[in-house]
């Protein structure tokens, strides 16, 4: 507790725990499933730790709602937990706007938020030195200074002077984001001066060292573009930076650059992953660790694919465990898949705990409808039945389905010859 001389000399008021957290996606759902049981659980435990810990500070790095239109029930769920933050021992609250958000949506509630120490930056700021947020203690001293910047956007970062200079788009665009930045450190490192308090950056965007994963709901930065920049921009004298944009928990170049992902399963390419927030331990500017406080899996997500056969049997598995679960299926078998999404839905209805969401193909088109085997003879010199029964021969068709196809093929047959199909 020595060489403390700014804000307080007995500590007693200084930061000492801060939770970091991004992408919720209130609001979002999953093949049409609602998901707001999940999002309560989060919040239900986001509250716990931050009653267990006694988080002094928490920061939301962007994309806290999944569309720019939230629902009333959307909004619903991030105002009851804004309120139950107020009377919790967390002391400041930043949010910022992510790629999802409305960042006017986010803004028009600020001025009134600001009064329950809730800081919201959705929209950028002309000037990005008004992004650098001092945060005072009770006695009004400043604690902590947060560069809460939100999703750049290219007409954020486009100016005309800058745009000029460059050949292509995307470079003027990445320079635009590089200045804005510097700008912001620029400032935040004048109002630190030579105190002990800590500066902590937020930003939404996708750095050079992140690893996004196919099917984690990370949307595309820029349509036809991915821009990234390099985590050189976030200068080495920062205590930590909070980021949001990847789904999972990671490190990007330094270990105090960090996405904490989303902390629930943003669709089954996130089955059974690990969701996460970050607790960051800080002694005046210094950060003395870096905890990662797990997230359950609040709603189980299951993959499988195979064959009818082998996706029946894993059915079988998964739902001999009796546990709540959302099953996505891809058939890579050959067989005939027609009607398999119900099928497969009246055989799951044997475990309630079950619900198959999506049932996909990845068969190729050649093998579901390859060209029958004939033999090297014509085709007009072979019956149309003979041709079926070729057909169902090269696509490895089960006995089992043959005589119920055939009689399909027929009534198709008939009713081409009576013109019936035509009417
Ligand atoms: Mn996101």
């Amino acid at each position: 507790m020595t060489g403390w001389t700014f804000p307080t000399q007995d500590g007693e008021n200084m930061i000492r725990k801060i939770l970091h957290t991004s992408d919720w996606h209130i609001g979002r759902k999953l093949k049409e499933h609602d998901r707001t049981r999940e999002f309560q659980k989060f919040f239900d435990e986001l509250l716990r730790i931050i009653h267990d810990e006694n988080i002094d500070a928490l920061l939301v790095a962007g994309d806290i709602f999944d569309n720019t239109t939230p629902t009333v029930q959307a909004q619903d769920m991030y105002y009851s937990l804004l309120s139950r933050l107020v009377s919790s021992p967390c002391r400041h609250i930043v949010i910022i706007s992510g790629n999802h958000d409305s960042p006017s949506f986010l803004d028009a509630p600020a001025d009134l938020l600001e009064h329950c120490r809730i800081h919201v930056v959705g929209q950028a700021r002309q000037d990005p030195a008004e992004e650098v947020l001092p945060l005072s203690d009770s006695e009004g001293r400043t604690e902590l200074i947060v560069c809460a910047v939100p999703f750049l956007r290219n007409r954020d970062v486009m100016r005309a002077d800058i745009s000029d200079s460059f050949s292509d788009i995307e470079s003027a665009i990445k320079s635009g984001i590089v200045e804005h930045y510097r700008r912001v450190f620029e400032r935040a490192r004048e109002l630190q001066g030579d105190s002990d308090v800590p500066v902590i950056a937020m930003g939404h965007l996708f750095l050079q060292e992140g690893r996004a994963r196919p099917d984690d709901g990370t949307r595309e930065l820029y349509v036809g573009t991915a821009i990234r920049v390099d985590a050189g921009i976030f200068p080495e004298w920062l205590t930590y930076t909070a980021l949001g944009h990847l789904h999972s928990p990671q490190t990007a170049g330094r270990d105090n650059i960090r996405y904490s992902g989303s902390p629930i399963q943003m669709g089954f390419g996130e089955a059974g992953q690990n969701k996460a927030v970050y607790i960051l331990d800080l002694e005046g500017r210094h950060l003395t660790g870096i905890r990662e406080a797990q997230i359950p899996e609040y709603q189980r997500l299951e993959r499988i694919s195979g064959d009818i056969p082998s996706i029946i049997s894993q059915l079988g598995e998964l739902g001999g465990r009796n546990e709540a679960m959302w099953v996505e299926v891809t058939h890579t078998g050959t067989e005939a898949t027609g009607s398999l999404h119900k099928e497969l839905s009246d055989y799951a209805k044997a475990f309630p705990e079950l619900e198959i969401l999506s049932v996909n193909s990845d068969t190729p088109e050649s093998e579901i409808i390859p060209s029958p085997d004939t033999g090297g003879r014509n085709l007009d010199d072979i019956s149309p039945e003979k041709i079926f029964d070729l057909l169902m021969d090269s696509k490895k068709t089960p006995e089992s389905q043959r005589e119920l196809f055939r009689r399909m093929y027929q009534e198709i047959l008939h009713s081409i010859e009576t013109g019936e199909a035509y009417q």
